[in-house]
């Protein structure tokens, strides 16, 4: 394997709209995370992911764009677009878009010219039937949808104003790699390629992810945009197998840098049930997912991502961790857990400060369309207001989506106007100035994990050992030829036993005071270390 920038590299995720608002619109905004730029750069990340700023109606919130090569008008224009990419570059910052190529908005040129003329080249660009099939669509109802004008279905799997675009098409193809081309030359070093396993969909045979053409489009995709540039790629990937990962990931395929894969995520709901259907943390199941991918993506096979966070997602600690007596304790062991396996950590924006998920009382506080889809299905199914409000509270989108908790101020600093999502409450205590001011503080254990990151080889190279302990530790070995690491976290409000035979040669990083023996300790509620051991 050829050692990257990006085995290196800790990714940052920005949700533009809640990140920043330079404009007093109450939406975050380009001139936002431009006036931030400092503050991540004291943070030490490597690169920006930024969630989609292109031109978009905003159905789902820029994940339905309408136009690839222009700035939706809420975040500013081009020329801010630029200023981002040479100031992030100034301050050693990446940027790596979003790529979301599985689907257009309606509002596209292209979609609005082929449902206007059938006849026109565009309307193969996208997925047209006489005759639906009982395919769903992710945010719920079926996933085609009737065009009364020419009397046809179209297809989405996701909202009903993002239709999905054909693959077979090589002219779309081409107009893709094209468009990823203008994106390379301005300056960008690399995409973040939204639901890019369901491009190979065979839907007459319903095969939406992992398709027999994926790979072939994948591999022809880097030989048009992205040979030799030594961009990042990270594909979301929500079904992949080890197996499949290493199929994305192996660097003499040519493909992706990387996987971004949700199995461990998986054990957020029922097994086999839907998202909504919540249960709380099994860690034996989390010690075996995470293990799994750690010892089956070796070094020669591939690559991963880590993370508890994304835009999609709840914040990890109202799901898993502790939000109250416990709240820094926790974030600094989920932080310590995974920053310090093999992968490619990525941090969420907040997370660096323990944000938590939002107390939702009322459905009209929502604006997430795959919350609202569901409330819709699920009232109609008769599932009470109250459980289905339950569900939103714990797993719902926009618990990851509200302002950035910059500092103590009205709407906590995120901006003068009213937020287009309410202000956790609980910000006054839990915001950046707060945390920067901290020498304890979440913030300065992130900047500890990402500057080993940069530092630590072993990170990289070292194998990965899962250690037997009591149910609620976690614990690896990391070892190279030369070194040993152990990792201990205890994931639990109380106090748990742990043992292992090795002499301590120096702490690496903790959140707690570190022993001076691994022989019978007790490891408090959500201590977690990593030691050098001989
Ligand atoms: O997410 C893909 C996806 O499958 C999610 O919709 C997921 O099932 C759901 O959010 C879990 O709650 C990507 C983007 O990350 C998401 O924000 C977009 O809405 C979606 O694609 C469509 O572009
Ligand atoms: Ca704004």
């Amino acid at each position: 394997m050829q050692k990257k920038w990006w085995h290196q590299a800790t990714v940052y995720q920005i949700y533009p709209r809640s990140f920043m608002d330079a404009n007093g619109d109450g939406i975050g905004d380009l001139k936002g995370i431009l006036s931030k730029l400092d503050y991540l750069e004291k943070l030490g990340i490597t690169a920006i992911w930024l969630s989609p700023v292109y031109q978009s109606p905003m159905d789902d919130n820029g994940y339905d764009i309408s136009d690839y090569e222009a700035i939706a008008e809420i975040f500013g224009d081009m020329s801010d677009m630029e200023e981002l990419l040479r100031e992030a570059k100034n301050r050693g910052i990446a940027v790596i878009m979003d790529l979301v190529v599985n689907h257009t908005s309606d509002e596209h040129a292209w979609f609005v010219e082929a449902k206007k003329d059938p006849q026109s080249p565009k309307r193969d660009y996208y997925i047209w039937r006489e005759e639906k099939n009982d395919l769903a669509s992710i945010f719920g109802g079926s996933a085609w949808e009737y065009d009364v004008s020419s009397g046809q279905y179209y297809l989405h799997f996701f909202g009903q104003k993002q239709p999905d675009l054909n693959w077979e098409n090589q002219e779309l193809r081409q107009k893709i790699y094209e468009m990823m081309t203008f994106w390379i030359d301005k300056g960008i070093s690399g995409f973040r390629m939204d639901v890019i396993d369901m491009i190979g969909k065979l839907p007459d045979q319903k095969i939406g992810s992992n398709g027999p053409k994926l790979h072939d489009y994948l591999q022809e995709m880097h030989q048009a945009s992205l040979l030799d540039k030594d961009l990042m790629t990270v594909g979301e990937t929500w079904g992949a197998s080890p197996e499949i990962a290493k199929l994305y990931s192996k660097q003499e395929r040519q493909e992706l840098s990387m996987v971004f894969q949700f199995e461990h995520i998986g054990l957020q709901h029922k097994e086999g049930q839907s998202k909504w259907d919540v249960v709380s943390l099994d860690v034996p199941k989390l010690k075996q997912v995470l293990s799994k991918w750690q010892t089956e993506l070796g070094l020669e096979d591939g690559w991963n991502s880590l993370f508890w966070n994304n835009h999609d997602l709840p914040r990890v600690l109202s799901i898993w961790g502790n939000t109250g007596q416990y709240r820094e304790q926790s974030a600094k062991a989920f932080a310590i857990l995974l920053h310090l396996m093999r992968g490619t950590p990525y941090i969420y924006q907040g997370e660096e400060l323990g944000m938590t998920n939002f107390p939702f009382e009322h459905f009209h506080q929502l604006n997430d369309l795959e919350a609202l889809n569901y409330i819709r299905e699920a009232q109609a199914q008769g599932t009470s207001d109250q459980t289905i409000l339950d569900s939103i509270r714990m797993v719902g989108r926009d618990n990851a989506r509200t302002p950035m908790q910059w500092d103590s101020s009205s709407n906590a600093g995120f901006s003068v106007g009213q937020p287009w999502l309410p202000v956790n409450p609980n910000y006054q205590t839990i915001n950046a100035q707060a945390a920067l001011e901290d020498p304890n503080s979440i913030f300065y254990t992130y900047q500890k994990l990402i500057s080993l990151r940069k530092d630590c080889d072993w990170l990289i190279d070292a194998d990965y050992q899962l250690l037997e302990t009591a149910d609620a530790v976690f614990a690896y070995l990391r070892q190279t030829a030369e070194e040993s690491y152990l990792i201990a976290v205890n994931l639990s409000d109380t106090p748990q036993p742990f043992s292992a035979a090795f002499a301590i040669k120096e702490t690496v990083i903790a959140n707690c005071t570190t022993p001076k023996t691994l022989n019978n300790m007790v490891l408090g509620p959500w201590d977690a270390f990593c030691l050098k051991v001989d």
